[in-house]
């Protein structure tokens, strides 16, 4: 059976992130920046929308770069905030797990995932299973992404490229060829701007220029393993699997409030089917936590996190409600503004059936 393997990757994803917090910069140009605080615009830019792109605002550049650029362009600069996006990258990633056998995040937007076994090997059912990912992460994260499919992980992360943004492209096992074969070599997977010169170098600037070189060629430049891999890629036949990420180093929930509040209780309370779900993943993968952090993101979209320590391996998540509402009262107390979001990070995380839960160890004689 032919394998059927995905790649999905959101559209400027911080910047999008960023819109659909407050839609009413949507439309203007969005630049995402890192200020590294030495002067007031030093620093560059992480990520920009498509809009800021059009008067060619790069990822990298320079924060004053950027803001020359856009200067009458009537622009949104926003400084970066990684909690935030981390934690809907978080929900998108168990989002797209239920809908598929087995996921592999490759980044913090984008991962791979294999459909071999829920498709039967059979395209149209994965194309539909690809809709469906789509559309559940628009519905309940207002996010577009793009996503590629076809038979190895090279194919599929070419294909979401090709069909970005926003698009589908599925690459059937008979049009692989003639889908990669005029690529440039350096849009493959894991070849980075020195592989392509090397390459180049050879004499070989095309996918197919690739699939066709001797691979004893290859071997001196890049050693077997790379000279392998390289030669597979370009025939579309590699054969590296969609892992699942072994060790998460931690699990996250936010959610938006009903109404602003600055009511420790208020968010506890409205986090209930937040915790219920992070419990049931601890408690599903038999995981234990050390460290369990409240976080709010205030009205004025500012990110705040409090966290507590425990001595012992925790496993039951429902035990530490207290500490929880204790963290956000310290953050209220801490701030004249409200709560928005609010949210529950456990890390610190440790596997080992048979650990007592707090609880147990407090009863225990
Ligand atoms: N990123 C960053 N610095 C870079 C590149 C990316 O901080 N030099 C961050 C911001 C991006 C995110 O990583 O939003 C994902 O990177 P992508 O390369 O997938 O780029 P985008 O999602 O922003 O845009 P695209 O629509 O091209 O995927
Ligand atoms: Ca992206
Ligand atoms: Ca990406």
């Amino acid at each position: 059976m032919a394998r059927v393997i995905g790649h999905v990757d959101l559209d400027y994803f911080y910047a999008q992130v960023e819109e659909v917090e407050n839609p009413s910069i949507k439309g203007r140009p969005v630049a995402v920046c890192v200020f590294s605080g030495r002067s007031e615009d030093s620093g560059v830019v992480s990520t920009a929308n498509y809009k800021a792109r059009e008067f060619g605002v790069r990822s990298g550049m320079p924060i004053t770069a950027a803001k020359k650029r856009l200067e009458g362009k009537d622009p949104v600069i926003i400084r970066m905030d990684i909690a935030k996006y981390e934690a809907v990258s978080d929900r998108i990633m168990e989002l797209v797990r239920s809908h598929v056998d087995v996921i592999e995040k490759a980044g913090i937007d984008e991962a791979f995932f294999d459909l071999t076994n829920s498709s039967q090997g059979d395209y149209k059912s994965a194309a539909e299973a690809a809709k469906g990912i789509k559309q559940s992460i628009l519905d309940e994260e207002h996010l577009t992404c793009s996503v590629g499919i076809g038979r190895t992980k090279v194919i599929a992360k070419l294909a979401s490229d090709t069909a970005k943004p926003g698009g589908l492209l599925v690459v059937l096992p008979e049009s692989t060829g003639s889908f990669m074969g005029g690529l440039d070599v350096a849009r493959l997977y894991g070849v980075g701007p020195k592989t392509a010169t090397t390459l180049g170098g050879l004499g070989i600037k095309t996918v197919a220029e690739l699939a066709q070189a001797d691979v004893a060629l290859l071997d001196k430049p890049f050693g077997k393993k790379l000279a392998f891999y390289l030669h597979a890629a370009a025939n579309g036949d590699d054969d590296d699997p969609v892992r699942e990420n072994q060790n998460p180093t931690q699990f996250s929930r936010i959610i938006t409030l009903k109404s602003d509040t600055t009511d420790p209780e208020e968010a506890m309370s409205q986090l209930a089917e937040a915790e219920e779900d992070l419990r049931s993943k601890l408690a599903s993968r038999e995981t234990s936590f050390r460290t369990v952090s409240a976080i709010a993101i205030l009205t004025d979209l500012s990110t705040k996190t409090r966290s507590k320590t425990f001595e012992m391996p925790i496993k039951d998540l429902s035990t530490v409600r207290s500490a929880l509402v204790d963290l956000f009262s310290q953050m209220s107390d801490s701030t004249d503004r409200e709560f928005r979001r609010v949210g529950i990070r456990v890390s610190d995380l440790s596997t080992s059936p048979g650990q007592k839960s707090l609880a147990e160890f407090l009863e225990s004689p």
